[in-house]
Order: structure tokens, then sequence, then C-alpha cells
């Protein structure tokens, strides 16, 4: 409970004396979404190490996609008086008043890899990626990739209301905008489910002669373009020749498919989201010192050209 003296004196300002104990004496409560996807199973991989690394007590919740089981959670975690949250925040809305609790009892939200629509003074910090920038590099691809050829696009969409999914979306509609060769014909969510993403898939195909009609499939996670991969090649398909395939995460799946031509590009992402936000918080409990609104984590546009067998073999121990 030291952190808890230190964050009052943080609020008090002047005149404290920050607690000096190391982090091993902090309690952080982690509200994850779930295991939707192999890059959210990674991240709870490298959450769970990083608190090791630090000799944090990591209390996890796993929330099995559902908002309302991760406001429960965050509740426990302020009625056992945590020193800090850690959230990954399944939908954009719905957080004020939860978040309202937790600062009322000074207890310090770290958001993990997706944003809420609510006042910056409720949480000390995002840790994410630009969301919209990732689009865009995955729309800029694509444009660069059908230089002008006709192209009808068919869309897999992250969770519905999800800050990925609204922002990944924007991000490469901005991209495509100016090219008319470009079309979205088809855009539908598959929940960033691998199963989810081949059921849609598969109704894009019947919709679209077959497939015939389709140039390529933008998908808001490797995993729904994985499973739609499957899809596409069960409907006698070429995937990533057919039908060029482009996603985000770079989770060690989509670098087995791009070395088997079955898929193009992707747009990766960090599963390791706690190091910067543990760090955040150390250095609040040291010295009361604010991080920024939002810490940025790269995103790096992988194609067939990177040796994707290679990146496969050096991403495989990382957590997935
Ligand atoms: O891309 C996906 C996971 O919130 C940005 O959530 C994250 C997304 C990630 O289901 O694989």
């Amino acid at each position: 409970m030291k952190f808890m003296k230190a964050l009052s004196c943080a609020t008090v300002l002047a005149g404290c004396v920050f607690s000096s104990a190391s982090a091993a004496d902090m309690t952080v409560g982690f509200s994850q979404i779930g295991s939707e996807s192999g890059w959210r199973a990674a991240e709870t991989t490298v959450t769970k190490q990083e608190a090791e690394k630090r000799g944090i007590d990591l209390k996890f919740a796993d929330a099995q996609q559902k908002q309302e089981n991760q406001i429960k959670a965050l509740r426990s975690f302020i009625a056992q008086g945590v020193d800090a949250i850690f959230v990954a925040p399944v939908v954009a809305t719905g957080w004020d008043e939860v978040l309202g609790e937790a600062k009322d009892a000074s207890i310090p939200v770290i958001l993990l890899d997706r944003t809420v629509d609510a006042d910056k003074s409720l949480y000390m910090t995002a840790v994410t990626s630009d969301l919209v920038h990732e689009g865009n590099v995955a729309g800029k691809w694509l444009v660069d990739t059908t230089a002008g050829k006709p192209c009808n696009v068919v869309e897999l969409q992250g969770t519905t209301g999800s800050s990925p999914a609204i922002d990944r979306k924007k991000g490469f509609e901005e991209a495509l905008k100016g090219h008319d060769n470009l079309k979205i014909v088809r855009s539908q969510t598959g929940d960033f489910t691998r199963t989810k993403g081949k059921e849609v898939m598969e109704s894009f195909l019947k919709a679209e002669n077959g497939g015939k009609n389709i140039c390529a499939l933008y998908a808001h996670n490797d995993d729904m373009a994985v499973g739609a991969i499957q899809a596409i090649k069960e409907a006698g398909l070429k995937p990533g020749k057919d039908i060029l395939v482009v996603s985000i995460d770079a989770v060690p799946d989509i670098f087995k498919a791009m070395a088997a031509g079955e898929a193009n590009a992707t747009v990766e992402l960090t599963p390791n989201m706690a190091g910067p936000a543990f760090d955040a918080l150390a250095a609040f409990k040291k010295d009361g010192k604010e991080p920024p609104k939002w810490i940025q984590t790269e995103s790096k546009l992988y194609t067939q050209a990177d040796d994707p067998q290679k990146v496969y073999d050096a991403k495989k121990g990382l957590g997935y």
C-alpha cells in the first residue's frame, strides 16, 4: 500500500517524500479482453512476463470479450485497493462511471492497445499504436500494389465499437481516397477471430461470383485474414494471388502464410504494451512524474520481400 501514500503525496503535490520502495511492493489489476486472437494471447503472456521481471503482483481477469465483465473486474480491483489498474477496453464507450470510481479511489488507470471515448483525466495514459496510421499503411500498400488497376476490396472489420475497428477502417479509407480503381464492395465485422473471419469471407465469396469479383481482402487483424485464407482456398482460389491479402498485427502465422505465398502484407503491432505501461507507473510512483496521455508504439509494414520464414522463426518465441 506504500504506493497509495506516494500517490496521495503526488495529489497533494508539494512537501511529500515519495515511496522509495521498488515496484516489488506494487499490485496491479489487469482486465484483459479475452483471447480472441493470437496477438491478444501474446499480449497476455508478455504482460505477465513484464510483471514477473519487475516483481509486481499482477491480478489477472479475463473478460471473455464482455464489457460488463471488465467493469466488474475494475470494481473488484478498486475494492482490493490495488496500486494501479491496466485495462484493454473491449469497446470505446461506457467507461466514464467506473473510471470515475477508480479516480475517486486515487488508483491510476492505464489503457492498453485500445482507447476509450472518455475524458482523458479519467486515465493516466494509453499505450497503443496509431490505429488510424495502421489502416493507412495497409491502404497505401494496396494502392501501390494495384497501381491504378481496377480492384474490388472486401473488408473484415474488428470488434464492432472497438477503437481499432473504428480507426483502422478510417485510416484505410483515407488511403484509398482519390484512387477510384479501388472500391470497398463488402465490409463486415469478423470480431478479430479466425472462425468469424472464415465465416464472413465465405459469405463474401458467395456474394461476389464465387470470389471472381474480389481482387483484395483487407482484414483488421491477421487472425481474421488467416481464417479468410482458408475460405479462399476452399473456394478453389489462390489467396495472395487471385485475392491479395493485407492485414495487421504481424503474428507468426501470417508470416507462415506469406512464406507460402498466401498472404501479401501485414502491419506490425507489438504485444508488449505492458512494458512501457509498467515503466510509466514506476516513474510516477518514484517521483510523481505523470506520463504523456498517449505512449505510442511503432507500426512497421512487412511484405513477402521481408523473408517471412525468417521473421516467423524469430517471432515464434516472443510470447505467441
Ligand atoms: O489487432 C487484435 C486484437 O486491440 C489492437 O485486438 C488490438 C487488436 C488486435 O483482437 O488481434
